[in-house]
Formats: C-alpha cells, structure tokens, sequence
C-alpha cells in the first residue's frame, strides 16, 4: 500500500515539475520565434536590356518591385526609353553607348519617343 503512495507521490512530482518547465519556458521560446527572426526579403536584382537594332531586347521581362532596370544603347543611333501610357518617366535622349536606370515600382509598357515603333515592357512578378 505503501509502495503504491510512493509511486503516485512521485508521479505527482514528476508532474508539477513538467508543468512549471513548460510554463517557465515556453512563452519566451515563442516570443523568441515571433519577434527576433528576420523576415527574408530577396536582395534587389539589376535587369539590363539593350537597345539594339532598333529593338528593345529583351522587350518584355517580369521583375520584383525594388528591382532596377538598366537600358543599355548599343545602338548606332540615339534612343531613349519613355513611359508609354502617361509619359510619367523618361531617360531623356541616350546617345550610343549610354545607359540609363530606373528602380522598378509598377509594371509598365514603354517606348521610345524618337522611333514610336521601338516598344517593350516589364511587369511585377
Ligand atoms: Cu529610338
């Protein structure tokens, strides 16, 4: 009978100290994965495209929201590449050999306003 008291006293034991390990140690582990791991975010990408032939290459690209895109005139002729839809931006006249860059925050469709044929676009992904 005796023995019996013992095994349950001890069980009893065992348990409470269960209960207050769980109880000291638990909530800080969790505050711990909530609030100290960093968020990962994908670092910033540079996009070139080359103005060549007359031709945006590549014309259409899918790029992240931070990005930046560089155009690149490795053309025998002067181009520049302008916002198509409200002309809300421009890199003003690219002589050949000149780049110019833009820090991508919409999607956009864009051309170049010396030669309307001259067209491409890049879109958030
Ligand atoms: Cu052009």
């Amino acid at each position: 009978m005796s023995a019996v008291i013992m095994l349950i006293r001890s069980s009893l034991m065992i348990l409470v100290s269960l209960f207050f390990l769980n109880g000291c140690s638990s909530p800080p582990e969790e505050y711990n994965t909530t609030s100290q791991i960093p968020e990962e975010k994908p670092a910033p990408s540079l996009y070139i495209v080359q103005i060549e032939q007359m031709k945006f290459f590549p014309s259409s690209i899918s790029v992240n929201a931070g990005d930046t895109i560089m155009w690149v005139n490795n053309d025998m002729v002067a181009h520049d590449v302008t916002e198509e839809k409200n002309k809300s931006w421009s890199s003003s006249l690219l002589q050949p050999g000149k780049s110019w860059k833009l820090v991508v925050k919409e999607s956009a469709d864009y051309y170049c306003s010396i030669h309307v044929v001259m067209k491409g676009s890049f879109g958030i992904k």
